[in-house]
């Protein structure tokens, strides 16, 4: 194998790593500009992009509304190509300056609310629904939540990453991530075998 990098035994951020990402690729968290957030007139404010983390949210919200909840909310684009998610406003509700997130302007002090399994589950809660109260029923469909959050999103974005947005083609890590994601796709084949929802919800 044809292996030319030699990784240093310190290493340091010198220089951005190509890749379409770059920009927003830094090893440091925290504001890098002043901008306060827009708010909007419902309780609800939702900051966020239809990338796949940002929409599990927005289809919530919508399905709260297609079942006749008040879960009428604004929604502000957090474009994350241009490093909005970076802002002091931004940042002020999510720390970790990634998209969705959520303020519930509602509650005390103003909830903030981040990582989209949290607002999923939190949005279930305030409202009633889509998340059993018993025990084992609720762990059953916090299983696949914890696991759709555990999977998902690494291996998609690694595979993305790697197949479509790596400044050049790399076979180990394609490879890799495709074998896993395969895996991961045969697990839900099989569970929609058996199941109308992923979680067995009978
Ligand atoms: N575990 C997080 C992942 C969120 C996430 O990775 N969001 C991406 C878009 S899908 C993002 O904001 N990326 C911007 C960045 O990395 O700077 C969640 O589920 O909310």
């Amino acid at each position: 194998m044809n292996n030319q990098y030699e990784p240093p035994e310190i290493w340091t951020h010198d220089a951005e790593n190509g890749g379409k990402w770059a920009s927003i690729n830094r090893p440091v968290s925290g504001a890098t500009h002043e901008k306060v957030l827009p708010v909007g007139k419902h309780a609800l404010q939702l900051y966020s992009m239809g990338t796949p983390n940002g929409q599990k949210v927005t289809i919530m919200l919508e399905e709260l509304l297609a079942l006749g909840k008040e879960a009428e909310y604004d929604a502000h684009m957090i474009k994350i190509a241009e490093g909005d998610q970076f802002s002091s406003g931004f940042v002020a509700i999510n720390p970790n300056s990634k998209i969705p997130a959520l303020v519930d302007r509602s509650v005390d002090n103003n909830a903030a609310i981040f990582e989209s399994g949290s607002i999923l589950v939190y949005l279930a809660e305030k409202y009633g629904v889509l998340l059993p109260t018993d025990g084992i029923k609720r762990v059953e469909v916090l299983n696949w939540l914890f696991w759709l959050h555990g999977s998902a999103p690494y291996l998609g974005g690694g595979f993305g990453h790697f197949y479509a947005y790596a400044p050049e083609k790399f076979e180990y890590p394609i490879n890799r991530f495709t074998m896993e994601i395969k895996r991961q796709l045969d697990l839900l084949n099989k569970q929609f075998e058996k199941n109308e929802f992923i979680p067995e919800m009978n």
